[in-house]
C-alpha cells in the first residue's frame, strides 16, 4: 500500500506517533511518504520504503501569514499524483484534516479518489480545536474524513462533547516500540548523574503551560527533603525559563538538571526510577508510556486519557491536577523501599507491553484495508 502521512515534524507526541507508525508500516513493506515542512525528528536514519517530501511555503510581501495549508495541499496533490498514493493518514486535525479534504476534492476533479484518515491526538480537540477560530473547519474536516481515530476513549468522548460529529471514532491507543525502548541501562550515565546512587526522577515534555512543569519541581522539592534524589528535565518550550527561575530559587536547585531536547530519550529514561507527568490535560500521555517501557513507574494526574494508561497503585499513582502534596506522598511511597520500587518497575514494563507496536500496528492496517475497500465504491 502507498500511504501519505501528514504530521507535525517536531518533538510533539502526535509527530512521534506518526513517524513511528510510518517507520513500522515501511518495515512491513508499505511505501510511506511523509509530507511536512521539515524532516520529522524521529526520522533520523535512512529507511527502506520511507520518503520525505518537504513543503516549501513561497513568501510574498503581501502575506502577513504564510499560507502553509495551501502549500501543503499543493504538495499533497503533487505527491499523490506522482507516487500514486492509495490513502492519506493525517495526524492532528489542525490543519491536516482540512488540507487532506481539499486535496481529495482537487484529485476528485481529476478523476481519482484519495481517501483520508484523521487521527485525533489531544490538544487539536481539547484545547485549540474547540476555539471558535477553528471549530467549524475542524468539525467539517472530521466529518468528511473517510475514517477517524482517537488515541484514547477519553479523547473520543471529548470530541463528541465539543464538536457536532456524525462519524464513528475508533479508539486506537498510542503505542511503543519495545525493541527500542526496553534496552540495556546505560549505567555509566547513571553513575555520572547520581554518583551516590540517589533516586533519579525524570520529566519529559514540550514545556507548554498544559504540562504544569512547575508542579514537577514542587513535587521534587518535597521528595528531596525525605530521600536523596536528582531531577532530570528533558525537553524545551515556552515555560522553560520560568521553570528554570523557580529552580534557581528552590533549595533542591543543585540536584536539578535541564537536558533540553533529546532524541534518544530512552537512554535517559532507562536509568530513571520515577517519571512525573502532572499535566492539566493529557489525551493519552505517550511520554509516560515511554517511561513505563523503560521500567519507570509514573506519578501523574488523573486527567483525560491518563487513567487508561497508568494503573493506580500498580504502575504508579494518579492525583488530582495540582495536588503536589499527594503526588509527593505517592512518589516517596514508591521510592523509599527498594523492593517496592522494583515491583513498580516490573509492573510498569509488563503493562507497557500491552501497547507494543506489534499489537497496535495491525489495527491501523485493518482500518486502511476497510477504508480502501469503501473508497473503491465511492470513487
Ligand atoms: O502535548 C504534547 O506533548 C504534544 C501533543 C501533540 O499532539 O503533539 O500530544 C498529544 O498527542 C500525544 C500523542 O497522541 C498524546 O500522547 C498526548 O497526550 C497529547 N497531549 C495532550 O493531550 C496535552
Amino acid at each position: 500500500m502507498k500511504i501519505g502521512i501528514l504530521c507535525y515534524p517536531t518533538f510533539g507526541g502526535s509527530g512521534v506517533v506518526a513517524t513511528e507508525l510510518g517507520k513500522a508500516l515501511a518495515q512491513k513493506g508499505h511505501q510511506v511518504h511523509f509530507i511536512t515542512y521539515s524532516q520529522p525528528v524521529r526520522l533520523e536514519h535512512f529507511a527502506e520504503n520511507v520518503f520525505y517530501h518537504e513543503v516549501t511555503v513561497a513568501d510574498y510581501p503581501l502575506f502577513e501569514f504564510s499560507p502553509y495549508e495551501t502549500a501543503l495541499t499543493s504538495k499533497l496533490v503533487d505527491v499523490a499524483l506522482f507516487e500514486k498514493l492509495d490513502i492519506v493518514h493525517v495526524h492532528y486535525a489542525i490543519p491536516h484534516a482540512s488540507v487532506a479534504y481539499m486535496a481529495r476534492q482537487i484529485l476528485l476533479s481529476r478523476g481519482t479518489y484519495l481517501p483520508f484518515i484523521t487521527t485525533l491526538h489531544g490538544t487539536d480537540i481539547t484545547l485549540v480545536g474547540k476555539n471558535e477560530s477553528y471549530n467549524p473547519v475542524v468539525t467539517f474536516a472530521i466529518n468528511q474524513s473517510d475514517a477517524v481515530t482517537s488515541v484514547s476513549d477519553s479523547l473520543r468522548r471529548d470530541t463528541f462533547q465539543n464538536f457536532s460529529i456524525e462519524k464513528e471514532i475508533e479508539v486506537i491507543p498510542n503505542f511503543i516500540d519495545l525493541r527500542r525502548f526496553n534496552k540495556m541501562r546505560k549505567d555509566h550515565f547513571r553513575r555520572a548523574i547520581a554518583p551516590n546512587n540517589e533516586r533519579l526522577i525524570i520529566h519529559a515534555s514540550n514545556f507548554r503551560p498544559v504540562k504544569r512543569v512547575s508542579d514537577v519541581v514542587s513535587v521534587f522539592n518535597r521528595v528531596q527533603e525525605k530521600i536523596p534524589a536528582k531531577l532530570l528535565l528533558i525537553g524545551d518550550g515556552p515555560d522553560r525559563s520560568k521553570v528554570e527561575k523557580e529552580c534557581r530559587e528552590c533549595s533542591a536547585c543543585e540536584h536539578i538538571r535541564f537536558l533540553g531536547k533529546l532524541e534518544a530519550v530512552e537512554e535517559i529514561l532507562s536509568i530513571g526510577d520515577l517519571f512525573i507527568l502532572p499535566s492539566e490535560t493529557e489525551s493519552f500521555g505517550l511520554a509516560a508510556l515511554e517511561a513505563m517501557a523503560c521500567q519507570v513507574p509514573v506519578i501523574s494526574t488523573n486527567t483525560g486519557g491518563i487513567p487508561e494508561l497508568n494503573v493506580q497503585g500498580v504502575t504508579g499513582f494518579m492525583s488530582n491536577v495540582g495536588d503536589v502534596e499527594d503526588m509527593a506522598r505517592n512518589a516517596i511511597h514508591i521510592l523509599e523501599d527498594d523492593e517496592r520500587l522494583l515491583q513498580f518497575k516490573a509492573n510498569a514494563l509488563r503493562h507497557a507491553r500491552e501497547f507494543d507496536i506489534q499489537q497496535i500496528l495491525p489495527r491501523y492496517e485493518a482500518l486502511y484495508d476497510r477504508v480502501l475497500a469503501g473508497a473503491t465504491k465511492t470513487a
